[in-house]
């Protein structure tokens, strides 16, 4: 087995977005796309010489190649071990678990996350630092910048590892250890919730439907789920993890869970379903009857963690993403905690979380977690979710209701038009921003612009700076609209436009959530000619 070190050159494009470096198969499957990626983020850290990786991934195509490169780089950068899921597969949560739990100094999450998958679809890779988070924007910056001057990589001449068997196996002077990628998570969440209360729930008839969409968290569900909490067969549902996911588009939104939305609307449905994202960090909830926006998921998961065993001394404080609905902020409030506005993407409430200031945080884009790791956590919000439904002995509607009744209600909506050209989209979002100053003051259809900006988020805890987060238009009654490009897509640009209104807690609650933010949508076609600029009439996905 021989050290090789390769010559190569750069490749320009290997910027990391909102959550690493995602792009379709047939960019990565380049000569040494790879291998200068992963090289690079090696190349930008200090201080790993004998330390333990974590490496896993979703199970997406390109996977099992992917990560056979990284063990070998791992271990001819000088990485002193690698833990590794059976067969490649570790949800984002899990492994940022693993990271945490072995003290480990980083991790490889192979993933594209919700983007679809196979030979066609997308693939990622993302670091995490050793608190198990996302690697800051310090640290991507760095990796950037030594993508675009790299030339040669690391790697041994050895053959493909067994990822197949659970044990330790040796690669030059590395161990490579093959973990049971369940195992350490499932023990996890039994310390968090009251798992008696949750299997009592499902012995009393409670029925429930789990979505995993083929992706990874099925093995996982499957094990909490149907084997530790004692819920019938077949309440998961697509749990085997495919590398095409199935043909699917592993998406937990009502888009690509209408099947399952459609089932909880009727009286023969189940009384809760569940989805979750292709690495698992996502998730969708819905109630008979009612689908839980994840903006107020976020608040309603706040307001009641108390009655988990895990939260029970009460929360410290609540993160989230700047276009996330300000449901949270009025829990806060009341609960009198700190409450925080980071920009999109896990890796801003890394800090927040470290610091103790931060107990749960939330993302819009179906994305809820805790302090127990430093990703966002699909199951997680499952399982708590299942413990106060246990707890409270009420349905999802009734305690939705309530909590409207408590604090008002946030109507919210996400519109995104995906495969917007570039340039189109770069151009509309600046002509909005150079316009901005001019908008406070400004009347339209009624409503009066209280504020407009681009949002800048300084860091708290070490005091960075992160500028041009989303444009921000709020208004004097409460609502808001919010503009920005996503940082996951693959192909042209994806517009997200996000639409919030308020209404207290006497308020109007009933209204449809499209009608209820109309007047909103049509300002913002005043405002940035969305639709005549792109030449679409609709968004692509509602959420
Ligand atoms: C999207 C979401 C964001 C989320 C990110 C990664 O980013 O909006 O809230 O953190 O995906 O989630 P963007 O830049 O496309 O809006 V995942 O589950 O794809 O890792
Ligand atoms: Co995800």
């Amino acid at each position: 087995m021989t050290l090789q070190t390769i010559k190569t050159t750069p490749y320009a494009d290997q910027k990391p977005g909102t959550s690493g470096l995602r792009k379709r198969v047939t960019v990565y499957q380049q000569p040494n796309y790879v291998e200068n990626y992963i090289q690079a983020i090696f190349d930008s850290l200090e201080g790993f010489a004998g330390q333990t990786l974590v490496i896993g991934g979703d199970g997406r195509y390109y996977n099992d190649v992917a990560i056979q490169k990284a063990i070998r780089i791992a271990a001819a950068n000088g990485f002193g071990k690698v833990l590794v899921g059976q067969g490649g597969l570790l949800s984002t949560p899990a492994a940022s678990h693993v990271i945490r739990h072995y003290k480990a100094f980083g991790g490889l999450v192979l993933s594209a996350s919700h983007n679809p998958g196979g030979p066609e679809g997308d693939f990622g890779i993302k670091y995490n630092i050793g608190n198990g988070g996302p690697a800051p924007e310090k640290i991507t910056d760095a990796v950037f910048d030594r993508t675009k001057v790299i030339d040669s990589y690391k790697t041994l001449d050895t053959p493909d590892i067994d990822l197949g068997k659970i044990g330790t196996q040796q690669i030059g002077d590395m161990v490579v250890e093959v973990i049971d990628p369940v195992t350490d998570y499932a023990a996890l969440m039994e310390t968090l919730f009251d798992f008696d209360a949750i299997r009592a729930l499902f012995k009393s008839g409670f029925t429930m439907t789990f979505d995993a969409m083929n992706a990874v968290t099925g093995p996982y569900a499957k094990a909490i789920i149907e084997g530790i909490l004692g819920a019938p067969a077949g309440t998961v549902i697509n749990g085997v993890p495919s590398p095409s996911f199935n043909d699917g588009h592993p998406d937990p939104n009502l888009v690509y869970c209408k099947d399952m939305y459609d089932l909880l609307m009727t009286p023969e449905g189940p009384d809760f379903g569940a989805a979750s994202d292709g690495d698992g960090d996502r998730n969708l909830i819905i109630g008979k009857n009612r689908f839980v926006t994840p903006s107020d998921s976020l608040a309603l998961l706040a307001a009641n963690a108390h009655l988990a065993p895990g939260y029970k001394g009460g929360i410290a404080g609540i993160a989230r993403s700047m276009p996330t609905s300000a449901a949270a902020d009025r829990v806060a409030e009341k609960l009198g905690i700190e409450m925080h506005e980071t920009p999109t993407g896990w890796k801003f409430f890394g800090n927040l979380l470290d610091a103790g200031r931060v107990t749960i945080c939330g993302e819009e884009s179906a994305g809820t977690g805790s302090d127990h790791v430093r990703e966002k956590d699909g199951l997680w919000a499952v399982l708590l979710w299942l413990n106060i439904l246990a707890v409270r002995k009420q349905g999802v509607d009734e305690i939705v209701r309530e909590h409207w009744a408590t604090y008002g209600r946030n109507y919210y909506t996400r519109h995104d038009y995906e495969e917007v050209d570039s340039a189109i989209a770069n151009a509309l979002v600046d002509d909005l921003r150079g316009r901005l100053s001019s908008l406070p003051g400004q009347v339209i259809d009624g409503l009066e612009i209280a504020y407009a900006d681009d949002f800048t988020y300084h860091d708290p805890v070490d005091g960075s700076t992160s500028a041009k987060q989303g444009i921000r238009i709020g208004f004097k009654d409460g609502s808001r609209i919010v503009l920005r490009l996503s940082g996951t897509g693959t192909v042209g640009a994806t517009l997200r436009v996000y639409l919030e209104r308020y209404e207290p807690a006497d308020g109007q609650h009933n209204l449809d959530t499209q009608e209820a933010l109309a007047p909103l949508i049509s300002i913002i076609e005043k405002l940035a000619g969305i639709q005549k600029r792109t030449g679409r009439n609709e968004p692509s996905v509602i959420t």
